[in-house]
């Protein structure tokens, strides 16, 4: 009796944690950096089949990395550290871009040069972890023909 209660508690303190889904990362790449350059830009395209948030995101390669957005503002660009994370609707595809949402890596350990790859753990609310390798590409594989943000005009 008390082992079948103490089974089903230990199977309980599991069930959460395999429950979610993995998130599905579409993309993932970097813009190249010289060497001492204070920061670095990564983007990530990702699609959550059950509403989740970006929370935090790390690589070994950089002393910190932050979720930011940029808006024009008056003629003047803006980043803005989202720091409650990125919120990714139930089966929505949501693609960071330059000009837009990105992850700012301060403090790179070294040039990020083309042809070389970064590792970026992803951290979400709800879904595991994951840790992905974004290629560092010289310039923007251009946001797919057809894409815009919903109700940007
Ligand atoms: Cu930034």
């Amino acid at each position: 009796m008390k082992t079948a209660l103490l089974a089903a508690l230990a199977l309980a303190a599991c069930a959460p944690a395999a429950r979610a889904a993995p998130v599905e990362v579409v993309s993932a790449w970097c813009r190249p950096a010289g060497a001492g350059a204070p920061t670095a830009a990564c983007y990530v395209t990702l699609k959550a089949a059950a509403a989740d948030r970006l929370t935090t995101v790390a690589s070994p390669l950089a002393g910190k990395v932050e979720v930011h957005d940029m808006s024009m503002a008056g003629g003047i660009m803006r980043m803005r550290h989202m720091t409650e994370g990125l919120p990714l609707p139930a089966g929505e595809t949501v693609r960071m871009g330059p000009g837009g949402k990105h992850l700012m890596l301060i403090g790179p350990k070294g040039a990020l040069t083309v042809g070389g790859k970064l590792p970026l753990t992803l951290t979400f609310q709800k879904a595991p972890a994951q840790t992905v390798t974004a290629h560092i590409v010289p310039q923007l594989p251009q946001q797919p023909q057809g894409y815009a943000p919903q109700g940007s005009r």
